[in-house]
């Protein structure tokens, strides 16, 4: 487990990257298991103090500060969540404070053609690629209104079974090539979803067909009670690409333009037919496993220890506010855009139908199968009885 000592040393990520449109060589994947062969080495643009390690350029001003708003919806959202459920307006939910720069910076690398297949965890993911905060609200309010996709957007419901969406993933990202479009699929998972059976067959399928999917892994350090450290002897995760032939790349993953810039470069390498890669990114669960978890049951001040002074939303805004790229002012009208658009789309999740007990075998399949069509059948004539 490598976590607590982070040793950032940067490591350009342009050395496991192969020239575009071809696949990676074997001399790139050695250079790829060389450059990360140290399990503390991961790639990092900004240092907890917000300064710049020279590492990559940075991405242009108006990038950076679109993922610092998108960083601060998810943060919004993830705060008003906690109110929201202890006052009985949302169910037990998944937070993700402490972890938007691992999944904005990626999502941010996608476009709306893209697939993305989210974990419950990931909210602040979906948010990113557009799924609208209402529908958000809607799924852990276990309401059919944050079941099925979005018009317009290939952003599954939030996947509850570990590790189920990345074979699902590859799946998608094999149908839109062999449609002939450069869409690609990207997949979430966590350190524990990483010791499931279905992690290692997406990666193998992947590697073996050139699936072009991105492969998100957040390290955050736990699995519920478990640390990182106790369920697996790999140090490094990223290196498990190597076993599937494809680049593994491991990034600090509470560096929001550390996430971005290497997430930008796998997705470019799949929609150039360069296949897939594995990003780990290394970041922590600062808060407890659900809004409903006591994590003071299984971890120490001490595992939590330096966490909180790697916060991702503090560290881009530090180096947003010293590059004059944001002031406190324009910041503070940002925060104002940012609560008012949450508090229009509770409104509108608060206008949303009560379900009724059929709706529960909707969007299950796109054609309804003929056991689902007889069990809505028996649904609706016991409610009508
Ligand atoms: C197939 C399956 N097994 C077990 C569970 C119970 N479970 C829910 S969350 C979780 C831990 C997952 O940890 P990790 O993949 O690290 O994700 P994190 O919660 O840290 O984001 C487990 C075992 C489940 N949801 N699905
Ligand atoms: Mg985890």
């Amino acid at each position: 487990m490598t976590r607590s000592k982070s040793k950032t040393k940067s490591v350009s990520a342009s050395t496991v990257t192969p020239p575009m449109g071809t696949l990676p060589s074997d001399a790139a994947l050695d250079a790829a298991a060389a450059a990360y062969a140290n399990a503390g080495d991961m790639f990092q643009l900004l240092t907890p103090e917000g300064t710049a390690t020279g590492a990559a350029e940075l991405p242009d001003p108006e990038t950076r500060l679109r993922l610092y708003r998108e960083m601060r919806r998810a943060r919004h959202f993830d705060d008003r969540g906690w109110v929201l459920y202890r006052q009985g307006r949302l169910g037990v939910f998944p937070p993700f404070g402490g972890m938007e720069a691992s999944q904005c910076g990626t999502a941010a690398a996608l476009t709306a053609d893209d697939w993305l297949f989210p974990t419950y965890r990931d909210t602040g993911a979906a948010l990113t690629l557009g799924l609208p905060i209402a529908r958000a609200l809607a799924y852990w309010r276990t309401s059919p209104h944050g079941w099925a996709m979005p018009e317009n957007l290939k952003v599954l419901p939030f996947y509850i079974p570990i590790a189920t969406q990345y074979p699902h993933a590859v799946g998608a990202a094999l149908a839109e090539k062999r449609k002939g479009t450069r869409n690609v699929a990207m997949a979430y998972i966590g350190d524990g979803g990483s010791s499931e059976g279905d992690f290692h067959e997406a990666l193998n399928f992947a590697g073996a067909l050139d699936a072009p999917c991105v492969f998100i892994l957040q390290n955050n350090g736990w699995a519920i009670s478990v640390p990182t450290r106790s369920q697996t002897r790999a140090t490094n995760l990223s290196r498990r690409a190597e076993g599937y032939g494809i680049p593994g790349v491991r990034v600090d993953g509470n560096d929001v333009l550390a996430t971005y810039h290497v997430t930008r470069e796998a997705v470019e390498r799949a929609r150039n037919g360069g296949g897939p890669t594995l990003i780990e990114t290394v970041t922590y669960r600062v808060k407890p496993h659900t809004v409903a978890d006591d994590p003071s049951r299984y971890r120490t001040e001490e595992d939590n220890a330096g966490w909180d002074a790697k916060d991702p939303v503090l560290r881009l805004r530090t180096h947003l506010l010293a590059e004059g790229l944001m002031t406190e002012a324009s910041e503070a009208a940002l925060l104002k855009e940012v609560a008012d658009e949450f508090e229009a789309a509770l409104q509108e999740a608060d206008g949303y139908p009560e379900p009724t007990p059929a709706e529960i075998l909707d969007h299950v399949f796109a054609e309804p199968t003929p056991q689902l069509a007889r069990q809505r059948a028996q649904i609706l004539a016991e409610e009508n009885a």
